[in-house]
């Protein structure tokens, strides 16, 4: 296996469902499997925070997830838990700044997609040096999701990285609803990254579908 193209991974990252059981009022199965019917092309289990789940059910669940994700046809990537993705047999692994040494996980996760989180251009200069196949940049507005972000920098923090000759693909994240998504689709990033925005929506398909219907209208690379 090789690393994966540049431009698959673009298409991956349009909308990128992030969730954890902490994070999704209903059972996260039932969630994931309504966020792909509405039309996700990417799912990362970011399972974090209080009464997370550890150990064996976390691993038991993730198993369950990874099968909804094979049989959509959609990766499925494990945030920052480089044991869980080799031991799933995920299709990658996402990383923040604090998560360890890129080349190290590089070499331990093989062919992988590798995420990394960036926030300055020197961050993700250094990150796609050391083998990242896409970054994460946020948050783009604010959140109230995960607590210990850096400031929020705007979609235009994307555009700047471009100018910066950050050609990599990116996905935006932080705060992204179907009420600001447009600003976030004329930013050059290749998509979106949301967590509560379906996760926590009465109407998980629907969100979805008109997350994508905006992102579609609006996105002048689709
Ligand atoms: N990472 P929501 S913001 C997981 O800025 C995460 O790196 C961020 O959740 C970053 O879509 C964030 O509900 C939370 O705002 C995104």
């Amino acid at each position: 296996m090789a690393r994966i193209h540049e431009n698959e991974m673009r298409k991956h990252l349009k909308l990128y469902f992030i969730c954890g059981t902490t994070t999704s009022p209903d059972p996260l199965t039932k969630v994931l499997q309504s966020a792909i019917n509405g039309g996700i092309t990417l799912f990362q289990y970011r399972e974090k925070g209080v009464g997370a789940l550890s150990g064996a059910e976390k691993e038991s669940l993730g198993r369950d997830l990874r099968d909804i994700c094979r049989n959509a046809g959609i990766p499925f990537i494990v945030n920052d838990d480089l044991d869980l993705a080799l031991k799933l047999s995920a299709d990658g692994l996402h990383i923040g700044q604090d998560d360890g040494n890129v080349s190290d996980i590089r070499k331990k996760l093989g062919d992988k997609i590798l995420g990394v989180s960036a926030h300055t251009k020197e961050e993700a200069q250094q990150a796609l040096l050391e083998g990242a196949d896409y970054l994460g940049v946020g948050p783009v507005f604010p959140t109230t999701t995960k607590k210990d972000t850096e400031k929020v920098c705007s979609p235009g923090f994307i555009k700047k990285l471009r100018q910066g000759g950050i050609n990599c693909p990116i996905v935006a994240i932080g705060g992204i609803s179907t009420s600001n998504v447009a600003e976030v689709a004329k930013s050059d990033a290749d998509g979106i990254s949301v967590i509560s925005a379906i996760s926590k929506s009465d109407n998980p398909v629907m969100q979805t579908r008109e997350l994508l219907r905006i992102w579609e209208e609006t996105n002048h690379n689709v």
